[in-house]
């Protein structure tokens, strides 16, 4: 409402330039602070498709924590995938922090509409894809989630800080794999390179559309959600991946891939969006067993819910006589 003093901002113009002048000062937005709707409901969004993405992403490795090859290599599994569990309590409480409850996420992805990444819509055949994700995919993950530490939106920042310290284990776990295998028996450099050759489009893709194609980076880049566009992203892990596979003396699926001498960067061939679309929209390869493990696992974990709320309203009736 206008206080009809002329010049003077109105309360909501104020709100507004308050929160423009943290966004420029490179502050935080903390979760008292007024922030623009469309702002709480990107972060919204955003966050709990990557707490989505954290958890459903235990699946895929999950499936050979009984069958890694040593007790070692799963010690190092086991750890891993519980660390992926942990990122996904870490986010969804940041995201909760902006308003809405854990359940209603939830029930979100369980009834598909939340979104949660790609990657994880794809088999893990051999045990050579628990060393290709945590080498490509993780190495995927720290890119996009480096950047994020200093996002705008203080919840989400600090619990990208500790989340990027495991990605970074995670991914030299993944590489610790792949050279083993690479320099192991002909069979298992085959299984390595096997496990490139699908793993690798879908890495590439899971930085999001071509950034003609994306909906949301120029808003988020203003708001410093975003700090670089999907592309800035996918270049980085390409520049950063094409030495590493060559370290393995592996070979990148894609005849076109070259080093360009004036831009110092990798040039790729064209990426198949058509797959990544499908994907996304529900017709991967996996979509349908990855959502019915994770209601099934929700369905199952009722009891332990009810048992937790049933002691926290006992302790709190007890403390209040
Ligand atoms: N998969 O406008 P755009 C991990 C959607 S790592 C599915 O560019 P935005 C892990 C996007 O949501 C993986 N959907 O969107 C690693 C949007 O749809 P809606 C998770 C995707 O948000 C190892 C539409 O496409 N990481 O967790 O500005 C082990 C248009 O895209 C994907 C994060 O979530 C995709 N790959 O940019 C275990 C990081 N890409 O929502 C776990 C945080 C795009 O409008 N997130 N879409 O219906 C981000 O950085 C950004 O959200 C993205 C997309 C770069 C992913």
């Amino acid at each position: 409402m206008s206080d009809g003093i002329e010049g003077r901002p109105e309360p909501d113009d104020a709100r507004q330039q308050c929160f423009e002048s943290r966004l420029d000062r490179a502050l935080k937005i903390e979760p008292p602070d007024w922030m623009p709707d469309a702002y709480r409901k990107t972060l919204t969004r955003q966050i709990s498709q990557h707490a989505h993405s954290e958890i459903v992403g235990m699946l895929p490795e999950g499936n050979w924590i009984t069958r890694a090859p040593s007790l070692h290599r799963k010690l190092i599994l086991l750890a891993k995938v519980q660390d992926e569990a942990g990122h996904g309590l870490y986010l969804y409480s940041a995201a909760e922090s902006l308003g809405t409850p854990r359940d209603e996420l939830v029930a979100a992805l369980h009834a598909g509409k939340a979104k949660y990444s790609s990657i994880f819509n794809y088999p893990t055949l051999t045990w050579a894809d628990v060393g290709a994700i945590g080498w490509l995919v993780d190495g995927a993950a720290i890119i996009n989630q480096i950047p994020i530490t200093r996002c705008s939106y203080g919840p989400y920042a600090r619990a990208m800080v500790r989340i990027c310290k495991e990605e970074s284990f995670h991914q030299r776990q993944g590489f610790d794999i792949m050279w083993t295998l690479a320099h192991g028996t002909p069979p298992q450099r085959a299984m390595a390179q096997d496990a490139l050759d699908r793993w690798w489009w879908p890495s590439v893709m899971m930085f999001g559309p071509p950034d003609a194609a994306s909906v949301h980076n120029e808003q988020s880049l203003r708001w410093k959600i975003k700090l670089f566009t999907n592309d800035e992203l996918r270049q980085k892990f390409i520049d950063q991946t094409v030495p590493q596979a060559e370290r393995l003396r592996l070979t990148i699926p894609d005849p076109q891939l070259r080093w360009n001498e004036e831009t110092q960067h990798y040039e790729i061939g064209p990426v198949d969006w058509d797959e990544f679309y499908r994907v996304v929209g529900g017709d991967g390869p996996c979509n349908r067993e990855r959502l019915s493990a994770r209601v099934d696992a929700w369905n199952d974990g009722a009891w332990v819910r009810d048992a937790a709320a049933e002691h926290a309203r006992k302790r709190a009736g007890s403390e209040a006589a």
